[in-house]
């Protein structure tokens, strides 16, 4: 108990539960019957201690929020191990300032949105990241890739797991706000499905900006994962949250806590009951193939209004967020929000909702009363669900079974344990929960708030991931996890499911723009030391050994094109070297066997001293050269 402390967030609590829910009174009644039940039970006692040179057991992909990026933890350890830049700007990497970085934070943007990006300098220097999903094959991982939203600037990203680099990212025409996001879990991805949040016009280019109620839309959206293409959109009534696909290959769920199509909260939030959408993937496919569709910026657009054949919209109190389904493949939960309530329905219904043979709200088979701010809900593969309270500031344990039984009418409680979080969690991740393998062992709560948890750091505090062992019978929290902003969710995916490589393929795509430009200088990247001067253009060919550059020193004029190209030809793993130029805003990472460059103009006369700036030799300082840049006048 001694974990357990008071709240002290100020939002009104327990107001619907009464004592009943009080994490206190329920987890002494969980503890004394687990003192008498300690034969017959379940025992957790999990080491989340993982010692000096051991590894990890999983990988843990958070999101970074509006920090752009995503971050690599081991687990049970809960120790960062790498960052993942993608919509943000990385100085330790060069994400952002490499050409092979812009190309891709370029290339997949719209026609309007590329002509501003290079207005404000040519990418979008910020993204809102919030749901990292890796690809599947047969309802589990499978290693390949994980895809993220923006919500932020409406794009989605696709990382590559052999080297942890994004290596895709494009804009979503006809959206606002790309929110929720999943990856078709059968038979493979195959689709990456996400949300458009906010209501715009359609087009939204300033022609029309009145009259929400008529003329705002919310868009749905496949992308061809492996070609990271739109595939096609669906139109919808209301906005769209989260979503989740099914264990089926048939149908898609998103929720809408907006089908007000209001424009501020009390708009937002005036119905008791908003929906969860249903999206039919193979009536859908047969409209894009029969034409049955809209083309709207290039994409085709269907009209899954109410009514139309390609939808359905099932009634959820009230304001639903998170969008759930469960590892048996059976069940998806749509979290109440400002309900105290989730929503459990049967997918094995949804033939007949769509053949019009019974009611929308016919699908529901539980809808379990567990707490304040039910926000998203994770599996253990037992049956059991785990779902958090974010005004409660708990994460409460439920039966799936137990629900349904409770909704039939039979006198049972489907809740076995509520815990303590601190503080006001948002979602939460269990162990491959997401997959047909949930193995329940460990699940972790992100903390929108720390408050008092951590040393003061100011104003601005990081959140809280707190480790629960949810392998015995009671979720025990082990474990803090401070996190700068924001991981709203995280993957937990089993080592074995991820073999990143130790060294980029020489031949990799990502530098293939430099190796096609080295083959028209007559330069070979791998034994480069050579500048090469075509008018006002200069590149500058170079490998990186350690501790010495192949170009010791070069000289420009001012006002010339310079690409630098770096190719580090290490055999040696975790020798990285880098490439920072000094007063020019430039520094790349070269890890081993990579090719990287860089592009400027040589505006500032003088000598300017280039450095590599990861540590990789006793003589890692020495490692330098000089680039002498003649002012104009005497060029
Ligand atoms: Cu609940 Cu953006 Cu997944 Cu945050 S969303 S918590
Ligand atoms: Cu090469 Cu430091």
């Amino acid at each position: 108990m001694s974990h357990q402390k008071t709240d002290r967030s100020g939002l009104s609590r327990r107001t619907f539960l009464g004592t009943a829910a009080l994490g206190g009174a329920v987890a002494v009644g969980a503890s004394q019957l687990s003192a008498v039940n300690a034969a017959t039970s379940r025992k957790s006692g999990q080491n989340a201690h993982v010692e000096p040179g051991d590894l990890d057991e999983y990988y843990a992909f958070n999101s970074g929020g509006q920090s752009g990026e995503v971050r690599i933890l081991g687990l049970p350890s809960m120790r960062e191990l790498m960052r993942i830049p993608v919509f943000n700007i990385c100085s330790a990497s060069g994400w952002g300032i490499t050409n092979e970085s812009r190309k891709i934070m370029l290339e997949g943007l719209t026609p309007a949105t590329r002509a501003f990006a290079e207005s404000i300098g040519g990418i979008l220097p910020n993204g809102d990241l919030h749901h990292p999903h890796m690809s599947f094959t047969d309802a589990t991982y499978d290693g390949r890739y994980i895809f993220v939203n923006d919500k932020a600037n409406t794009r989605v990203a696709r990382i590559r797991c052999d080297v942890m680099k994004t290596d895709k990212i494009i804009e979503i025409p006809n959206a606002d706000g790309i929110h929720g996001l999943r990856p078709q879990r059968y038979p493979r991805t195959g689709y990456v499905f996400c949300n458009g949040e906010h209501i715009v016009p359609l087009p939204n280019d300033g022609s029309v900006m009145d009259n929400p109620k008529e003329n705002f839309w919310a868009i749905f959206t496949a992308i061809d994962g492996d070609t990271m293409k739109i595939a096609w959109q669906v139109m919808v009534d209301g906005n769209l949250d989260n979503c989740d696909a099914d264990y089926q290959g048939k149908y898609v769920f998103s929720t809408c806590y907006n089908s007000e199509k209001g424009l501020d909260v009390g708009e937002m939030s005036a119905h008791e009951q908003d929906w969860a959408v249903v999206f039919n993937i193979k009536r859908i496919e047969e409209a894009v193939k029969s034409g049955d569709y809209k083309e709207m910026n290039g994409v085709p657009v269907i009209d899954g209004r109410k009514g139309s054949k390609y939808t359905r919209y099932i009634p959820v109190p009230n304001s639903p967020h998170g969008c759930n389904a469960t590892p048996d493949g059976i069940h998806v939960v749509f979290n109440g929000k400002l309900s105290p309530t989730v929503t459990v329905i049967d997918v094995r219904k949804l033939d007949d909702l769509f053949d019009g043979k019974i009611k929308e709200r016919d699908t529901v088979v539980a809808e379990p009363q567990l707490g304040l701010g039910p926000l998203h809900t994770a599996f253990d593969g037992r049956g059991n669900a785990y779902t958090t309270l974010f005004i409660d500031s708990q994460m409460v344990k439920w039966n799936i079974d137990k629900a349904k039984k409770a909704y039939a009418g039979e006198n049972v409680d489907p809740i076995i344990q509520k815990l303590d979080v601190h503080y006001q969690p948002g979602h939460n991740h269990s162990t491959m929960g997401e997959t047909k393998e949930a193995d329940g062992k460990w699940l972790v709560s992100l903390n929108k708030f720390s408050k008092d948890r951590f040393l003061n750091v100011g104003p601005l505090k990081p959140e809280n991931d707190q480790l629960i062992d949810i392998s015995g019978d009671e979720m025990k929290l082990v474990h803090d996890g401070p996190s700068f902003a924001e991981p709203h969710d995280m993957l937990l995916v089993h080592r074995s499911k991820v073999r990143p490589l130790h060294r980029w393929p020489r031949d990799d795509a990502m530098w293939e723009d430099a190796r096609k430009m080295a083959e028209q200088d007559g330069v070979s990247l791998e034994g480069a030391a050579q500048v090469i001067r075509d008018g006002n253009k200069v590149r500058v060919y170079m490998t990186a050994i350690a501790p010495v550059f192949s170009v010791p020193n070069f000289e420009v004029n001012e006002g010339d094109e310079v690409t630098v190209v770096v190719t580090n030809m290490e055999m040696i793993e975790d020798l990285s070297h880098g490439f920072t130029l000094s007063g020019y805003g430039i520094a790349m990472e070269v890890s081993p066997q990579q090719t990287s460059s860089v592009t400027f103009i040589a505006a500032r006369p003088g000598v300017h001293w280039y450095y590599c700036q990861w540590f990789c030799h006793a003589l890692h300082m020495e490692m330098s050269g000089q680039m002498y840049v003649k002012p104009k006048a005497k060029a």
